[in-house]
């Protein structure tokens, strides 16, 4: 059956300004949209604005202390805030800056996500795009990692008011620390994380030996893996554990963090995936039939993301797109070919030898086995 799909997109969370230097550039969700409407494939769902989310709905999760700093504070009255500044990890180091307008775009990310779990919830959709949010690393009361409000906690405690259990599942090159912190001692949420783990690689958290803790032991999962992480290793690790993680976990619905930095020729990243080998995962999920949230996050190359999140969604509308990119307002940012697929680099070598990817598939599927204990 076709599936019904909603998308929420405001064209001017483009406009946000991390700063100059900074890798987070809002601009690569307009170069998305951009595509989408190239591409004519906006018609095939239903497309909405984002609402901003109230500070009610934000301290769902955040305390409302962090929320009322986030509310306050301006790049013009710092000076009035530097106790909370250092506190919060806002505008302490690079990572989290204080720009122009910042709340707002905390409110327009996590409203996506927010309504979009409640047209999961209402069944109004099958499935639900929030490119801009995916914001996987932020605290209760800490921004981190470029992220500010955790719209998907926010989307998750939502599908709980009504789903007995949600299934998070997160291919960002990061490990999605926030979201695993916030339901790490609960059976109703698993986590799965695949992630680039070692040499102090941030956030620095998510070992295979991380399982949850208490009612949710074995309800967190992480797949630590190394440099060069191509198509096929990274197929031969998910499809399995994704599977077993069905058998055993039987979500009501899921949550897809669809990080892009994951890919070949990201500048913050070490992978070596190309567009289809990203986009076979949200195809191997969407087939289970489940209510599922597809969420963004990180991505710093920002035509290959476009590309990317273009392309996915094209997969989650059953619609091929043709490989020559139609003539878009950001036309010369895809220059000199013009296509939407590249092939991965062979120079990089794959640090993840069949031995070390057996070794993390059998660890992870002998915990997802204690499930049934
Ligand atoms: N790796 C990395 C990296 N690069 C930056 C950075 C670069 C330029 C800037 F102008 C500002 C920041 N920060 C980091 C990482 C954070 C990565 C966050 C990934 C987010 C996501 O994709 O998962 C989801 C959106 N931060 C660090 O490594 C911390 C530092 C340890 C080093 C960098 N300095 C700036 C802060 C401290
Ligand atoms: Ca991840
Ligand atoms: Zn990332």
């Amino acid at each position: 059956m076709k599936k019904r799909v909603a998308y929420f997109m405001d064209n001017d969370i483009g406009g946000f300004y991390f700063g100059q230097d900074h890798v987070m550039q809002p601009h690569r969700l307009s170069m998305t949209h951009n595509l989408v409407l190239a591409y004519g494939i906006y018609r095939k769902m239903e497309v909405y604005r984002p609402r901003l989310a109230t500070p009610e709905e934000l301290i769902q999760f955040h305390s409302p202390e962090y929320i009322e700093f986030l509310s306050r504070v301006t790049p013009d009255n710092r000076t009035l805030f530097r106790k909370e500044l250092d506190q919060y990890h806002v505008g302490k180091n690079a990572d989290c800056p204080l720009f122009d307008g910042l709340f707002e775009f905390c409110q327009l990310y996590s409203g996506g996500s927010i309504d979009g779990a409640r047209k999961l919830l209402s069944g109004s959709s099958d499935v639900v795009i929030n490119w801009p949010g995916g914001l996987h690393h932020a605290k209760k009361a800490q921004a981190s990692g470029f992220c500010y409000t955790n719209d998907i906690v926010l989307g998750i405690l939502e599908l709980l008011k009504f789903f007995p259990r949600v299934l998070y599942i997160d291919i960002d090159l990061h490990h999605g620390d926030g979201v695993e912190e916030a339901f790490y001692v609960t059976d109703r949420v698993m986590t799965v994380s695949f992630h680039k783990y070692g040499d102090n690689f941030f956030p620095g958290t998510g070992s295979i030996w991380d399982h949850g803790f208490g009612k949710g032991e074995y309800y967190a999962v992480n797949v630590p893996l190394k440099d060069g992480m191509d198509d096929e290793s990274y197929e031969s690790l998910f499809k399995p554990i994704v599977q077993k993680v069905m058998e055993m976990f039987r979500p009501s619905a899921v949550v897809l963090q669809c990080g892009a930095d994951s890919l070949a020729n990201d500048t913050l990243g070490s992978f070596n995936m190309t567009i289809k080998g990203h986009a076979n995962c949200l195809q191997f999920v969407k087939e289970f039939g489940i209510p599922t949230l597809v969420l963004g996050g990180g991505g710093y190359n920002i035509c290959n993301v476009a590309r990317c999140w273009a392309y996915e969604t094209g997969v989650l509308l059953d619609t091929a797109l043709d490989d020559t990119i139609p003539f878009n307002d950001y036309w010369e940012y895809f220059a000199p070919d013009h296509k939407l697929h590249f092939e991965k680099d062979n120079s990089v070598k794959n640090m993840n030898t069949p031995r070390y990817i057996d070794s993390v598939k059998e660890k992870v599927i002998e915990n997802l086995r204690c499930l049934c204990a």
